[in-house]
């Protein structure tokens, strides 16, 4: 593994776990004066290896999912002289940001800009396993199709049928929106708040109707258990905290229709992957669509031969546009702390990185704690 260093000499320095898409980012880690360390591997690495980078003097650092950003690497961090930290990402499971306020560093990560983009790996995750789209696929390559046939690869109709989603925040509303009026589908959702925008973006789609179109509503359900047994789809899109690691285990998976399709683009942790593969096994029209998995990169014994699988390698947010954003707003959170810009109470992503960067961070998870001044 190499380290490549970028405009050298800066007042700061930077170190990044990974070579990120696009230039923005380094532009705005230059901008803001700092030299920037980034490392070519192509593998996760280890604490020890990150830590080492870091050395005597380090003013921040942009990270990965993959790495463990816990007391180790935040004290060495801070024993360089660190104050900012970004996730390469949305979710933060894999930081322990209490462990970063404690010593004043201030933790960031990259939302908006993968709403969509991971919402349409949802759709693309349900379409593919209601159709059996890789299935038939693996079928056809193989030479197998030998003629048409009228039960060949009979799939399920999603038409009209009820959208659960578990997680109803930004990722979840956005697949709720792409799906449920195109296909007149009613949704229920569990989440600890209630979307009311999402509730009359249904509402309203329902009264735009359409030739033949059926009304359709949404619905809060009071609880995880009420989706899993009316839903004909179950999208997962909740974070991965110790309230809903292994929320899918096998008595709740049970509760699911036998020809459900369930669909996880949040994190692998959320569902028992052993116990889906049972499941999967017993129900032979029950379906998943996965793009996370519980022990990454491994996957659980079995699943990668299940016909009823459609698996992805973690790639929802796996668009240029959004990748390069993600990277663009890590650098400006980054850049941002250092140069002692206020953290942006909300941000347009679109206008954030089409234009001239704000003066801003753009998403600082523990702002408030560290009393960083907000705009
Ligand atoms: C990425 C993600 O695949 O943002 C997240 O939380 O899971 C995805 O966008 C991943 O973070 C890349 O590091």
């Amino acid at each position: 593994m190499n380290w490549t260093v970028h405009h050298r000499g800066g007042r700061f320095r930077v170190v990044v776990t990974k070579t990120l898409p696009g230039a923005r980012w380094l532009e705005v880690l230059g901008a803001a004066g700092c030299e920037v360390s980034v490392s070519d591997s192509r593998r996760p690495l280890t604490a020890a290896e990150v830590r080492e980078e870091l050395g005597a003097r380090c003013d921040g650092a942009i990270g990965q999912l993959t790495e463990p950003w816990a007391e180790e690497l935040f004290e060495a961090l801070k024993a360089a002289g660190g104050r900012a930290y970004s996730n390469y990402a949305v979710g933060y499971d894999n930081v322990k940001v209490a462990e970063a306020t404690k010593r004043g560093i201030a933790v960031g990560n990259t939302p908006g800009v993968l709403t969509e983009t991971t919402a349409e790996m949802a759709v693309a995750l349900l379409f593919a396993a209601a159709r059996r789209v890789p299935e038939s696929e693996r079928y056809l390559r193989a030479g197998k199709f030998t003629g048409w046939l009228p039960d060949l690869f009979l799939g399920k109709r999603l038409w009209g049928g009820v959208l659960g989603l578990v997680g109803a925040g930004r990722i979840g509303a956005a697949f709720a929106r792409m799906v449920a009026p195109g296909h007149r589908m009613d949704v229920i959702y569990h989440d600890l708040h209630r979307n009311a925008e999402l509730e009359d973006f249904i509402a309203a789609s329902s009264r735009l109707g359409g030739p033949g179109a059926r009304p359709i509503s949404c619905r809060r359900a009071s609880s995880v258990e009420e989706v899993l047994r009316e839903a004909d789809v179950v999208s997962l899109h909740v974070l991965l905290d110790p309230s809903t690691r292994h929320l899918l285990d096998a008595s709740r998976l049970a509760l699911m229709k036998p020809d459900a399709i369930l669909v996880n683009t949040s994190r692998g942790p959320v569902i028992d992957e052993a116990a889906l593969v049972e499941h999967l096994r017993k129900n032979p029209d029950f379906r998943a669509g996965l793009d996370v998995f519980e022990r990454e990169p491994a996957l659980a014994p079995g699943l990668a031969e299940l016909e009823n699988a459609v698996i992805v390698p973690h790639i929802a947010s796996a668009t240029r546009w959004t990748r390069e954003g993600m990277a663009t707003l890590a650098a400006a959170n980054v850049a941002g702390v250092l140069n002692g810009y206020p953290v942006a109470r909300e941000v347009n992503v679109e206008e954030f990185l089409a234009g001239p960067l704000p003066r801003k961070a753009p998403s600082i998870v523990n702002a408030r704690e560290l009393s960083l001044p907000v705009a």
